[in-house]
């Protein structure tokens, strides 16, 4: 076996991902990896993207993969490199995210005897990926191209469907890791004609909803994170059509129409309304929304609950959905064309409408134009356009857009890594998400999770990526102000809140970001508008107070009880 046979090999690997439809792949450096990573930079259908630290080309491939909806494979080298991408595996696996991580090792002789870099990469990421296959070193005969090609194609199709995730395939790669002479061109015979894949998997055509009794009366619709835009739109139609609420998060994408219930978050607090608005039916689709009040609710129901999903994916903790319909939701807007087929409860759906118009004013009158993180988190999903992204950070940021964010008629696409909800690896998933389109982006992010992934700046200037940062600072996590931990004030600021009094300008001056400091809601507007406008990276700071801004959501919460209309 000679490196000309590693490399044939990988050759023919990364044509047949290319033929299956990968579009972008990740690098980080090593001496292990140099076969895969050259395989990969030389196959031109790929676009590849260089990160120095493991943990942010890992949740960069994971927001280009969001973006494309397609697999985007991730390389790193043998030893705790490959440990780095774990983080964005497991969030990959929560969130339905589709991988191919492809991780060099230290061929079977180097294992266990005290090789350099040699950890045990059996399995490294357990059942958080969907497949892991250990792949021979081999020569490059006919028939282990063959085996090396179908590999490739079943790896993407395993990442792509059924549902969505990463996989793992570690590569035992011997010395010499460089070639000493070019790779005969052009390419092994054994390649389909054209552009098709070696092999591909069909998938069936989704079941339809059928059987059981139709829903009726006072219905309900909870619109969680979900992949098909398009099928949102159709969704939130339907529910304007019928006369039915629409629960819906912006990161279901059917927060829009005439249905839609934006404010459900503070709707549900108020036990009046939670108690008289109880539906006859409850249809789930996508993940389940994070709101709080919305989930106590639906666990309190005692009416039939239905979820779809188009890959089964069993999302209730509270084990109250008594129908499971493992197939795309537009099965149902299929089965219900016109109001004849559907007789829904108008008042019903005109209580729910006139409530949620109530408290869209009560949080207008609040906030009023003095800049705060609600607000911040209202006004960019009423500003940006329907080409832009809004990438949202785990902690109050999700909850603050969940909350706040009105309905609009063609909003941003609002996406969120909330798989498992961790706030690392936010910007560098960001950046993937811009990498993989041509549109802007916009992060909002608080300032313990940009510190968290700090070093996922460094795309702004290797990568030459663009992306406007809305940084929510008040030095430290505000969340856990509304937890009970805020009253353990031994412990609370130093332990918890974790302050750290970061000057974050420095940071982008480190990273060859522009940073702004935005006082007013204008300024914060003109800002984010000409930095959309720019290519360049844009920090753009709004300065807040933890406690504050606590204080401000009581207020908030308490005018919107106030104005709604008697049960
Ligand atoms: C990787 C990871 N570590 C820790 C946590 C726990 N955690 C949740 S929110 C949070 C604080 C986030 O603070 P910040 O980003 O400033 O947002 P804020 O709460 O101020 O809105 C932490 C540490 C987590 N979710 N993920
Ligand atoms: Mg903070």
């Amino acid at each position: 076996m000679t490196a000309t046979d590693t490399y044939l090999l990988l050759r023919a690997f990364c044509d047949e991902l290319a033929r299956s439809g990968t579009e972008h792949a990740c690098t980080s450096p090593g001496s292990r990896c140099t076969p895969i990573v050259l395989s990969l930079v030389r196959e031109e259908r790929i676009r590849c993207w260089s990160h120095i630290d493991e943990r942010c080309a890992g949740f960069f491939a994971l927001g280009a993969a969001k973006r494309s909806g397609r697999p985007v494979a991730v390389t790193c080298t043998s030893g705790t490199a490959a440990a780095n991408l774990a983080p964005a595996v497991i969030e990959a696996r929560h969130a339905r995210v589709p991988l191919i991580v492809l991780t060099a090792d230290r061929p079977p002789e180097l294992r266990d005897v005290g090789a350099g870099q040699t950890v045990d990469q059996l399995k490294l990421y357990g059942d958080a990926v969907k497949w892991f296959f250990e792949v021979g070193v081999d020569e490059a005969t006919p028939a282990a191209l063959r085996f090396i090609r179908t590999l490739a194609c079943r790896a993407y199709s395993i990442a792509a469907a059924g549902p969505p995730g990463p996989v793992h395939l570690n590569f035992p790669l011997r010395e010499p890791l460089v070639l000493d002479r070019p790779l005969p061109l052009p390419g092994d015979a054994i390649g389909r004609d054209g552009e098709r894949p070696y092999a591909v998997v069909d998938t069936p055509p989704a079941i339809a909803a059928t059987g059981g009794s139709p829903p009726f009366g006072r219905i309900v619709i909870v619109a969680g994170q979900d992949r098909d835009r398009e099928a949102a739109r159709e969704l939130a139609g339907f529910a304007e059509r019928m006369g039915i609420p629409l629960l819906a998060d912006p990161m279901s994408g059917a927060r829009t129409g005439r249905a839609a219930i934006a404010h459900y978050d503070l709707l549900l607090r108020d036990p009046r309304f939670a108690a008289a608005h109880q539906p006859q039916f409850v249809i789930r689709v996508g993940d389940l929304p994070t709101s709080k009040p919305l989930r106590a609710w639906l666990a309190g129901l005692h009416t039939a609950q239905i979820a779809f999903d188009p890959d089964g994916i069993w999302h209730d903790p509270d084990a109250v959905v008594g129908m499971r319909i493992a197939a795309p939701y537009r099965s149902l807007l299929e089965r219900f064309t016109d109001e004849r087929a559907l007789v829904t409860d108008r008042e019903w759906y005109a209580s729910w409408r006139a409530a949620d118009d109530a408290v869209a004013g009560a949080i207008d009158r609040t906030l009023g134009d003095e800049l705060s993180e609600p607000l911040v988190a209202r006004s960019l999903g009423e500003w940006l356009a329907p080409e832009a992204t809004l990438f949202v950070a785990s902690s109050m940021p999700v909850r603050d857009v969940e909350e706040f964010g009105a309905a609009r008629d063609r909003g941003p696409l609002v996406l969120s890594n909330r798989g498992a909800n961790g706030i690392d690896g936010t910007v560098s998933s960001a950046f993937g998400t811009a990498a993989a389109g041509e549109d802007p982006v916009v992060l909002l992010v608080g300032d313990v999770a940009l510190a968290h992934d700090i070093g996922g700046l460094l795309a702004a200037s290797r990568l030459g990526l663009a992306l406007t940062i809305v940084l929510l600072n008040n030095d430290g996590g505000g969340i856990f102000h509304f937890l009970p931990v805020a009253g353990e004030t031994d412990a609370f600021e130093q332990h918890v809140a974790t302050p750290h009094g970061l000057d974050f300008s420095r940071a982008a001056a480190l990273y060859g970001c522009e940073f702004v400091r935005a006082e007013t809601l204008d300024a914060l507007r003109s800002t984010v508008e000409a930095s959309i406008a720019g290519d360049a990276t844009t920090i753009i700071e709004v300065r807040t107070d933890r406690e504050q801004n606590l204080a401000l959501h009581r207020r908030v919460a308490d005018a919107a009880l106030a104005a709604l209309p008697p049960a």
